[in-house]
């Protein structure tokens, strides 16, 4: 071959493959990364493993730095909605609510149907006979037999029964100390890493209180959403007494003018006493100095559908919830658990994660849940 045909070859590809490298490598280096390993604010901790006198590392300072030269430029992020985030437990129902549309008048197929569907949801059995026994009554009483004006009555139904709670977070103690309850890897943590998101960007100083001290992992994942969300963390080291950060949490809080103490628990469920006692302690030491605790929790997975159920039953026994926060909607064919909740335990859904960004959080507005469920 011309040796200067080969030069040329062989600088092209060098070119090519260089410029290649260069824009997988600017690529990945805009990529922000969850990965708690990546912060080294853990490293500043203070290990200790012990008592209410258990030292504790205060952690204010954001460990992120930017290159002057090359700017991170993070595209707004998209915000979460149950329209864009249902699609899974929108096609569990999608086939059976076709047929009943496409039927026209109602026969006892579709009542069949729509209980499959609502089940297939995971409303659960009882609330799915309930709430067709009353559709059932307004159809007869309106005279109503298509099937997709029967479909909204269904969806008038559900509306009525999830809507009208209140489900704002309750403040009022100097600080107000939020617990965050629930068993291992429903969301407990990230769920407070998103809420602190919100609150600091809408100008609120927050404290994170490190209180599952089961897993040092568990204390530095807090301690890196705390650098994202520009909060402070207080943390113990692992095996300290998870009451006694919690009250150095408050503490912090309230020599700081702090608003809200969040505060993360271990998801450790050896027996019902062992967590009643564990989660009567905490809350009785969150409010030995000026905190008061405003909000118990309870952290759901919606995937783990009727099986989160049982879990809520040993929880609701243990504390006195205020609310429901369920987890992973976005990834749960199961959204009708959200009905199954409310009416198994009479606590209002608060808050629905929809995602594992800091943004992927909404409020449970029960007319949107169910618009997007139905369309
Ligand atoms: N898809 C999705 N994943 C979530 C959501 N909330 C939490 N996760 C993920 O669930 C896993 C466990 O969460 P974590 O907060 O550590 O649970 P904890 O043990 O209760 O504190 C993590 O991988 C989270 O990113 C959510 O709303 N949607
Ligand atoms: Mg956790």
């Amino acid at each position: 071959m011309d040796p200067v045909l080969l030069v040329v070859i062989i600088v092209g590809l060098l070119l090519v493959g260089g410029a290649g490298a260069f824009f997988l490598r600017s690529g990945r280096d805009h990529v922000p990364t969850l990965d708690p390993t990546t912060t080294d604010a853990a490293d500043k901790a203070i290990d200790a493993n012990a008592g209410p006198e258990a030292a504790v590392a205060v952690e204010t300072e954001p460990s992120v730095s930017v290159e002057e030269d090359e700017p991170i430029v993070e595209a707004a992020p998209e915000p979460a909605t149950f329209r864009g985030r249902l699609g899974k437990a929108r096609s569990a129902m999608s086939g059976y609510l076709a047929s009943v549309v496409g039927r026209g008048d109602a026969n006892a197929e579709t009542w069949e149907e729509l209980e499959e569907a609502l089940v297939r949801a995971d409303v659960g059995v009882g609330p799915t006979m309930e709430i067709l026994e009353a559709v059932r009554a307004r159809a007869d009483a309106d005279k109503v037999t298509d099937g997709r004006a029967i479909i909204d009555l269904v969806k008038a139904e559900l509306k009525d029964r999830l809507g009208g709670r209140d489900i704002s977070l309750a403040e009022g103690g100097d600080p107000s100390v939020w617990l965050f309850v629930g068993v291992n890897g429903v969301g407990k943590t990230t769920t407070i890493g998103k809420i602190a998101t919100r609150e600091v960007a809408e100008g609120r100083n927050i404290v994170l209180a490190a209180g599952d001290t089961f897993r040092a992992a568990a204390a530095e994942q807090l301690t890196m959403w705390a650098d994202r969300s520009g909060a402070s963390v207080i943390r113990g080291g692992e095996g300290a007494d998870p009451s006694s950060v919690i009250f150095d949490a408050v503490e912090h809080a309230a020599a700081n003018d702090a608003d809200v103490v969040l505060a993360d628990t271990a998801g450790r469920l050896h027996t019902k006493t062992n967590l009643m006692n564990e989660l009567s302690k905490v809350r009785r030491v969150a409010e030995k100095g000026a905190g008061t605790v405003t909000e118990t929790l309870l952290v759901i997975d919606a995937t783990t559908g009727q099986n989160g159920l049982i879990q809520a039953r040993e929880f609701t026994q243990a504390a006195d919830l205020t609310g429901v926060v369920l987890t992973k909607l976005d990834g749960s064919a199961k959204g009708g658990i959200v009905v199954a909740v409310q009416a198994e335990l009479g606590i209002p859904v608060k808050l629905v994660g929809l995602g594992e960004g800091a943004h992927d959080l909404i409020e449970f507005d029960a007319d949107e849940f169910v618009d997007a469920l139905f369309e």
